[in-house]
């Protein structure tokens, strides 16, 4: 399978990414072609539906089934595993988006095939080690949203730790109307932006939301004009790739857990997190910049 390069080959990607992307603004100074060594498995994603390439310490990872919506058949959600649990270790962050007039139509309806109980459980679970690559993987992942974000889609997003949605941006679960039920950890995630009650209605009424109503019901964080998404999703991954690394891994692994916990041990879980983010070299050094007027003050927006 991945006979045409070994790990240690240099690979010569084409990086000229921009060019093609309907609702996606070039971004300045992106070099034309670019070296790198990557992971095999990051290779099968490419011929998975699945562009990667590093800008920076910014890890950019591409739908690319444009034709198709970007829906995600079994390929792109196995290249979608094995590109977070491969990044290159020099990624300190991630921005996923989407090829095309769409960020993600959802499910690959074609791909439906008949499965017992068993084989759909397995199926599920498939999706749910996927999207956990990505919200607990080794780096915070922002999304850039544009046009459909639907269905699995919707799901995908939610597994990101930041979306940003372009004015384009509308978002629905069609599971409802299709018969059938979120699978890839959705009834996990989006609960958790919008709420029980607003997921529901939803998927009983095939409710779709809008780029403004999105973001005022918590399902993304910025809203921004169309065609900007990626440019601001990526502004944020490399202010995001400049944090120190325990913080980032704090925010990633231990927020969301002491989100659930009893609070008396929340209490102690952020204790104990504050206490090994504070204790690195790093926070120290970060901390007396401050005190000497080496590093900005924070400024009013
Ligand atoms: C697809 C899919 C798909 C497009 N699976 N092939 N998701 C849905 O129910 C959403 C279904 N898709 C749509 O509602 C629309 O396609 C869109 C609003 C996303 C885009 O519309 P448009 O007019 O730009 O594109 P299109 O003409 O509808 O589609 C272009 C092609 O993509 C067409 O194929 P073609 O061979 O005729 O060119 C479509 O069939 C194909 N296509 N979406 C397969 N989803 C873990 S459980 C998750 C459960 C779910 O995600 S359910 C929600 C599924």
């Amino acid at each position: 399978m991945f006979n045409a390069f070994t790990w240690q080959d240099t690979i010569v990607i084409d990086n000229n990414l921009f060019d093609n992307l309907l609702h996606v603004r070039k971004l300045d100074s992106t070099p034309s072609i670019m070296t790198q060594n990557f992971h095999p498995l990051l290779q099968r994603a490419e011929s998975n539906g699945i562009h990667f390439e590093m800008k920076g310490a910014v890890a950019l990872v591409r739908l690319s089934r444009p034709t198709k919506r970007n829906a995600l058949n079994d390929g792109l959600i196995e290249a979608l595993r094995d590109v977070f649990q491969n990044l290159p270790e020099e990624a300190k962050s991630a921005v996923v988006y989407g090829e095309g007039d769409h960020f993600c139509a959802g499910l690959d309806l074609s791909e439906l095939k008949d499965r017992d109980a068993g084989q759909g459980v397995h199926h599920s679970r498939g999706w749910h080690v996927a999207l956990d690559a990505v919200q607990l993987g080794r780096v915070p992942v922002v999304a850039a949203l544009h046009g459909a974000v639907v269905g699995g889609g919707l799901e995908l997003a939610s597994a990101c730790h930041i979306r940003v949605a372009d004015d384009s941006a509308f978002y629905a679960l069609p599971e409802g109307t299709r018969g059938i039920f979120v699978g890839g950890g959705g009834s996990v995630r989006i609960p958790k932006l919008i709420g029980v009650a607003r997921m529901t209605d939803m998927m009983l009424t095939g409710r779709v939301y809008n780029a403004v109503d999105g973001e005022r019901i918590g399902l993304a964080q910025y809203h921004v004009p169309t065609g900007t998404a990626l440019e601001k999703a990526l502004d944020l991954a490399q202010r995001i790739a400049t944090n120190a690394p325990l913080t980032n891994y704090a925010l990633m692994h231990a927020l969301p857990r002491i989100a659930e916990q009893p609070a008396d041990h929340g209490y102690l879980t952020e204790a104990l997190i504050s206490s090994i983010a504070q204790a690195a070299p790093e926070a120290k050094a970060r901390v007396r910049a401050f005190l000497e007027g080496k590093a900005a003050k924070v400024q009013k927006s």
